[in-house]
């Protein structure tokens, strides 16, 4: 029974029509990164981040799986070893299309976090800057979203996983931050077979054995069926 490991970024969503980072008009290209996507802008400029993020949370619940998302699901479901999606996606496109073994290494948009005493609770569809934290009181509410210089969750479970992987597959991601981007080398030192799934090679593309280029709604549902 096989181990198959697939890497998800914003490439994956792009169709359902959310935005990527790093296209030409791409989120970074409208927002310096230094001020939404770090813990430094958020402590300067609370309200200029939850504006952020509550925009992307109105998107994301605005958008519908499309038919990658439902082949991962699909593929999850038929096949009968291990499937883990890794997602650095912070939308809930992948558990509403069905999928379940899921982790958001990167939080999620549905999520809040309290700075102070790490306690988790649903974001409101519009988040308040300093709100307070439901549990213990201070005024440190922030979106639960991992930011650069953070360290992305569930790190021990992927790169366990990532061991003992025998397919891994890297789709709609630029592979250009990191740790994500190193999960491609970590899983061909296992002996895992690697494919990259992009409109075009990423960063790291030389490092897959294959690829598999077109628009994530026409390859994905090729590859699983
Ligand atoms: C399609 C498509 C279609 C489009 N079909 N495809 C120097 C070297 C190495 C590392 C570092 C370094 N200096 C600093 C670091 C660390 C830093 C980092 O990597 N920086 C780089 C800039 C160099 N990383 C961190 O700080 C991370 N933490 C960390 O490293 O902790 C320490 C640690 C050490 C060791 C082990 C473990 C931990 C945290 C990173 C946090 C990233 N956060 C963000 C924003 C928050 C989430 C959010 O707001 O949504 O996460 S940044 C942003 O980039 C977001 C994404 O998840 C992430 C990746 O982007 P993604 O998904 O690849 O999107 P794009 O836009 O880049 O690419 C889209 C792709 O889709 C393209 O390839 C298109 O071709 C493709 N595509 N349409 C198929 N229809």
């Amino acid at each position: 029974m096989s181990t198959i490991v697939i890497l998800t970024g914003a490439g994956i969503s792009a169709e359902s029509g959310l935005e990527t980072f790093r296209a030409e008009t791409g989120l970074w290209a409208q927002h310096r990164v230094e001020d939404v996507a770090t813990p430094e802008g958020f402590a300067r400029d609370p309200a200029l981040v939850v504006a952020f993020y509550n925009k992307r949370r109105s998107q994301a619940a605005a958008a519908l799986p499309n038919a990658a998302h439902y082949a991962l699901a699909r593929l999850e479901a038929e096949h009968s070893g291990d499937v883990l999606i890794v997602t650095q996606n912070v939308d809930d496109l992948h558990e509403r299309s069905g999928t379940k073994n899921l982790i958001h290494m990167h939080g999620a948009l549905n999520s809040a976090l309290c700075g102070a005493c790490d306690h988790r609770w649903p974001a409101p569809a519009v988040m308040a800057a300093n709100a307070p934290c439901p549990s213990c009181g201070a005024p440190t509410a922030r979106p639960d979203i991992v930011w650069f210089g953070e360290m992305p969750y569930h790190m021990d479970q992927i790169f366990e996983t990532l061991s003992r992987a025998d397919i891994f597959v890297a789709i709609g991601t630029s592979g250009n931050v990191y740790p994500a981007a190193g999960f491609v080398a970590e899983a061909a030192r296992a002996g895992a077979e690697t494919l990259e799934i992009n409109l075009e090679p990423s960063s790291v593309g030389s490092q897959f054995d294959d690829a598999l280029l077109g628009p994530a709604t026409q390859t994905v549902p090729a590859w699983v069926d």
